[in-house]
């Protein structure tokens, strides 16, 4: 069994900041892990937008506090994201992530796993696993 806590990753090697300071990933369960997915507590800074198209992974995304949308950069669509929220990228879908007037709060799951040290590259993607 395995059993983390936030208080232990914060200021840790597991403790990812975006290099355009949108957010800040804490990388609780990762491919070392041996699970298959990883878990990521995410929070993505009030009045940001991120381009994001997972190219090599799927994703899971709950809002836990905050508020924001995601709008689908194949159809346009734009849906409103607030607590309780959660939407799944199971087509590795193209997408831009804005928050709105406060931090959003966010739990992540990835398939495959992340190693833990990812961050976005220039298309929005996080390299395949290994
Ligand atoms: C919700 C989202 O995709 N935010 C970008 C950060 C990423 N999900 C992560 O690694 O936690």
């Amino acid at each position: 069994m395995i059993v983390r806590n936030l208080n232990r990753i914060i200021n840790t090697d597991k403790d990812v900041r975006d290099p355009n300071g949108n957010w800040i990933s804490r990388r609780l369960i990762t491919k070392k892990d041996g699970m298959g997915f990883s878990v990521n507590d995410t929070i993505i800074k009030a009045g940001t937008e991120t381009k994001i198209w997972y190219k090599n992974h799927l994703e899971a995304v709950y809002c836990v506090s905050g508020n924001g949308s995601i709008e689908d950069m194949d159809t346009g669509i734009i849906h409103d994201i607030e607590p309780g929220a959660l939407y799944a990228l199971n087509d590795h879908d193209r997408h831009v992530l804005r928050s709105g007037t406060e931090d959003m709060h966010m739990v992540c799951i990835f398939y495959p796993a992340l190693k833990g040290d990812e961050v976005h590259d220039e298309d929005g993607s996080y390299p395949a696993s290994e």
